[in-house]
């Protein structure tokens, strides 16, 4: 199913008052404190947030997975899952693959498609967290940290072949995340794993071409629960410093302990220039994979605050790589990656408001209280009429949930696939 122009036009038409009198109004206060209200809508309009091929299904549990029905169950219908969020948000505009869940038999069409659809392919994800069908070597004890050489090598080869298959895409980096670590104390030596690790970090990335980056994923625990062998940004960091230039830490909110500065390590790695890639998504408690926004959105705009001044301030940070790392159990998957693009538009938006200058002044005199007027006054401004008028101008609905919903999406898609499509992932 496609979506097109004059549908969401004819949904458009039936809020465009509503949404002209609350833009007029915000536009207005806004022009008055002196700030540029096209530009700012530009850069809402620029920002666009990639889409996981695993999150267009419905994601389990270890407990189970309750399917979500109409799923798609190949490659060119999750392109055209994205392709749906994009026509709608016009935020959407870049899929990542996972592979060996998302090999194409035949390039030429699927990247036909994709250009069809408007999509850009983006990092594309190795997998050496679970074992596939016919592979001579588990992953049981890790991967890329495993004390024997040929399991090693197999993650090594995997990786590289991720990289073959990006090339023919299009694709521009590879995200490598390691389930690699240990359950019990006395299990593996803390040194040999690390090494064990770099090595063969070096090793994928000789192999990666010149205009390629490499982006180093961390996460305290889980799968394993005594240690992991990337553990947080500081040791992402120093094995990407290991490898080279385009090498990068690549941060995930979700894989933090509770309470960690989130936006600390990100103002660090970006006056570093080794800010990679960011992975959105929220948690109440550990890698929940909730979406965006949905518990924790003061935090969210406090890191776009850091993101915000990093790509403003640190020339020397490539432009992040942005996607979504969400799994959806109980909601539709496409409406609740449409409420994370919003969350995260949202955040983004309000940390643009921010007069940096007058908070640099504030920080300076140490007025406390101002710094925290001057954050928090951006914050609580309704940003949403700016977040709908950059989506008019490129074509997309002033709200996409509505218009998913007046449109039958989920109806249609069910239709064309059937009630129980599976989405290949997990
Ligand atoms: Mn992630």
């Amino acid at each position: 199913m496609e979506i097109k122009k004059e549908q969401v036009s004819t949904v458009n038409q039936k809020n465009i008052e509503a949404h002209e009198g609350s833009f007029d109004f915000l536009a207005n206060r806004l022009g008055k404190e002196g700030i540029d209200v096209e530009s700012l809508i530009q850069k809402l309009a620029n920002f666009q947030v990639a889409i996981p091929s695993w999150a267009l299904g419905a994601g389990g549990t270890r407990f189970g997975r309750f399917s979500f029905y109409g799923e798609p169950s190949s490659l060119e219908q999750k392109l055209d899952d994205v392709g749906i969020l994009h026509s709608l948000t016009q935020t959407a505009g870049a899929i990542s693959l996972h592979i060996p869940w998302d090999i194409p038999t035949d390039y030429r069409a699927i990247k036909e498609r994709a250009v069809s659809l408007g999509l850009k392919f983006d990092a594309v994800n190795s997998n050496t967290f679970q074992d596939q069908k016919k592979a001579p070597e588990s992953y049981r004890f890790g991967s890329l940290a495993n004390s024997n050489e040929s399991i090693r090598q197999q993650a090594i080869d995997h990786n590289i072949e991720v990289l073959e298959i990006g090339k023919k895409l299009g694709s521009k980096s590879l995200t490598v995340w390691l389930a690699d670590g240990s359950s019990f104390p006395g299990q593996t030596n803390f040194q040999r794993a690390f090494t064990n690790t770099m090595e063969s970090l070096k090793e994928i990335y000789k192999d990666l071409p010149e205009d390629w980056k490499m982006f180093i994923e961390y996460k305290p625990y889980e799968p394993n629960f005594y240690s992991t062998v990337i553990q947080d940004w500081g040791t992402s960091h120093l094995l990407a410093n290991e490898c080279g230039d385009k090498a990068y830490t690549l941060v995930d909110l979700g894989h933090h302990l509770p309470n960690t500065n989130i936006e600390q390590i990100v103002a660090t790695l970006m006056m570093r220039g080794k800010l990679g890639g960011f992975h959105f998504n929220d948690s109440k408690y550990g890698d929940d994979d909730l979406t965006v926004g949905s518990i924790k959105p003061y935090a969210l705009f406090l890191i776009f605050n850091e993101l915000v001044y990093g790509m403003e301030n640190n020339s020397q940070n490539p432009y992040p790589a942005w996607m979504i790392d969400a799994s959806h159990n109980i909601k539709d998957p496409l409406e609740d990656l449409m409420q994370s693009l919003e969350a995260i538009q949202e955040a983004y938006a309000k940390a643009l408001l921010i007069n940096q200058s007058e908070l640099k002044d504030a920080q300076e005199a140490h007025d406390v209280t101002l710094c925290q007027e001057i954050l928090q006054n951006a914050y609580r401004t309704d940003v949403r009429p700016l977040l709908q008028r950059a989506r008019l101008k490129t074509g997309g609905a002033i709200d996409p949930i509505k218009t998913y919903r007046s449109l039958a999406v989920r109806k249609n898609l069910i239709k064309e696939r059937g009630k129980h499509s599976f989405a290949t992932g997990l």
